[in-house]
């Protein structure tokens, strides 16, 4: 499990643009999207590079947390 802090994250529009785009890199992913916090918790076969490199696709800066 990953987790990562996206600043720019702040409504359902985001958290949609980014499991969207994790979920077209890894089907079996599991998304978790925190607006709270702005963070996102990912479980994917993917590495944490790879997944960072995903989030930016979707148009967010995203570092690990
Ligand atoms: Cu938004």
């Amino acid at each position: 499990m990953t987790k990562f802090n996206v600043p720019d994250m702040s409504c359902g529009h985001c958290t949609a643009a980014i499991e969207k785009e994790i979920k077209g890199a890894d089907q079996a992913a599991n998304v978790s999207c925190d607006l709270s916090d702005q963070s996102v918790t990912i479980q994917s076969h993917l590495t944490p590079d790879a997944l960072l490199a995903v989030i930016k696709q979707a148009g967010y800066e995203a570092t690990r947390i």
